[in-house]
């Protein structure tokens, strides 16, 4: 048994020897046999493909290796280097928007120099327009006070002291003896001024008896005699104290119906007249009763616009009366305190003109019972004894029972006036010297005659 075990050993490690080497070499064999095959250039395609991650032969183009960062290292070693493609975008980016940036910035700032260089020449403007309306409100400032002072009484008076005045002043101013010679002088220049004959006559009348009474010893003093009784005259020897005054605040609505010959200053009188009455506080309401002439009720609105008073209007042809009527009323529905009516200017001698003046009173007291308070009469001094003439008839008409005499600046017959105080016996309330608001003076016997004689 036990050499059949050791050939049975021997050879068993024979034939696995001989085994292991023929395996060996029939794998090399195929594997020899394999890649002949694969090199070939028709190998057989039903050969199972190589494994991708060990491609034997590249067929088609390799695909494109990843993007892989290169090392450190290497990039150091070569500069020119691009970097990826989105990195570039990034900075380009970067770059577009700093650019931007700065774009903004700039026009931000020339914006800026452009809203700072405007501004200066704005506030240049500014302040050269403030300058120029400060000149301009100083020139008319100048041209109010002026027109606030208005001419005194003794410049308004000015023509008529070159006039009858002066030749009464040289007469009585030059150291002459009071003789006959005198006295005759004195008739003659008396009935030549515009004092009217009657008054002429009453104040030779009162001279001469002082010189019989041998009360006047010179000129000088007959001259003083001349102005105490002027003034007793003008005062209307002390009746126009016990008249009705002129007295806006008396009743409320004080209705004041102003009348008066064409162009006498009627208008212009309710101008002046309402402004110093709302300087002296008191509320005005003007109503245009002239509703004749075109433009009567135009220039009212400019004076009632001036002034500051609302002003009642009818049509261009309405009955005066009427407009006047509502002016009133609407002075008593405002509680104004006083109401001016303008009238028409009309011919004293024209009756049927006077008619319609009267019914305008009437309806004026059918507004306010007692109105009006004042009948103004408004006469021209340049009219001379005219104007003593238009009195008479308006006071028959009206009863006129206040005057003012305008226009004295431009006459030398300002002596009128004496001689309408003298024969009516009205009170003169104003007198106007110019045509401003200040030109219009509350009449002052004593003032007018230390005027007159100056
Ligand atoms: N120099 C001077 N002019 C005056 C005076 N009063 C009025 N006037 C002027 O006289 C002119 C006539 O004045 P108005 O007020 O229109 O006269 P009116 O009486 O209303 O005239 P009618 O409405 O047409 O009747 C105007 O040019 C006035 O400026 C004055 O006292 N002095
Ligand atoms: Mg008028």
């Amino acid at each position: 048994m036990i050499p059949l075990l050791d050939f049975a050993a021997n050879d068993l490690a024979g034939i696995g020897l001989i085994a292991a080497v023929v395996l060996l070499l029939g794998v090399a064999g195929l594997r020899l046999l394999r890649r002949n095959r694969q090199d070939a250039p028709g190998a057989d395609a039903t050969w199972p493909k190589p494994p991708a991650s060990r491609p034997i032969a590249p067929a088609q183009p390799a695909p494109a290796p990843p993007v892989v960062a290169p090392a450190p290292a290497r990039a150091a070693k070569v500069p020119e280097a691009t970097p990826p493609p989105d990195e570039e975008a990034r900075k380009e980016a970067y770059r577009q928007k700093k650019e931007q940036e700065r774009l903004d910035k700039e026009r931000k700032r020339q914006e800026r120099e452009a809203d700072e260089a405007q501004a200066r020449v704005a506030a240049a403007l500014a302040a050269a327009e403030a300058e120029e309306a400060r000149a301009t409100a100083l020139a008319a400032q100048r041209v109010k006070a002026q027109a606030e002072a208005g001419k005194t009484l003794s410049a308004g008076l000015e023509k008529t002291r070159g006039g009858f005045m002066a030749r009464l002043n040289g007469l009585l101013g030059g150291g002459r003896t009071l003789d006959d010679s005198v006295l005759a002088d004195l008739e003659e220049l008396l009935f030549t001024a515009d004092i009217g004959v009657k008054t002429a006559t009453a104040l030779l009348e009162m001279v001469r008896a002082k010189v019989r009474a041998r009360a006047l010893a010179d000129p000088a003093q007959l001259k003083q005699a001349l102005k105490v009784e002027i003034t007793r005259i003008l005062a209307l020897d002390g009746a126009a104290a016990a008249l009705p005054p002129f007295a806006p605040g008396q009743v409320r609505p004080w209705v004041v119906m102003v009348v008066g010959v064409n162009g006498s200053g009627k208008t212009t009188t309710i101008g002046k007249l309402a402004a110093k009455l709302k300087d002296a506080g008191h509320s005005v309401v003007l109503g245009a009763g002239d509703t004749f002439r075109a433009a009567a009720g135009e220039q009212l609105e400019v004076w009632a616009g001036r002034v500051g008073a609302p002003v009642v209007r009818g049509k261009n042809g309405a009955d005066p009366a009427s407009v006047c009527f509502e002016a009133v009323q609407q002075g008593v529905t405002t509680k104004a305190d006083v109401v001016l009516c303008d009238t028409a200017g009309r011919l004293h001698t024209k009756a049927p003109l006077m008619e319609e003046l009267k019914k305008v009173k009437r309806v004026i007291a059918k507004a306010v019972p007692g109105a009006p308070h004042e009948v103004l009469l408004v006469l021209d001094s340049t009219n001379g004894q005219n104007a003593i003439a238009q009195a008479r008839q308006f006071h028959e008409a009206l009863q006129v029972t206040g005057l003012a005499l305008t226009k004295l600046d431009g006459t030398a017959k300002g002596g009128v006036i004496i001689g309408i105080c003298d024969e009516l016996k009205l009170p003169v309330r104003w007198v106007g010297v110019g045509e401003t608001v200040a030109d219009l003076k509350a009449f002052s016997p004593a003032e007018f005659v230390e005027a007159l004689f100056e």
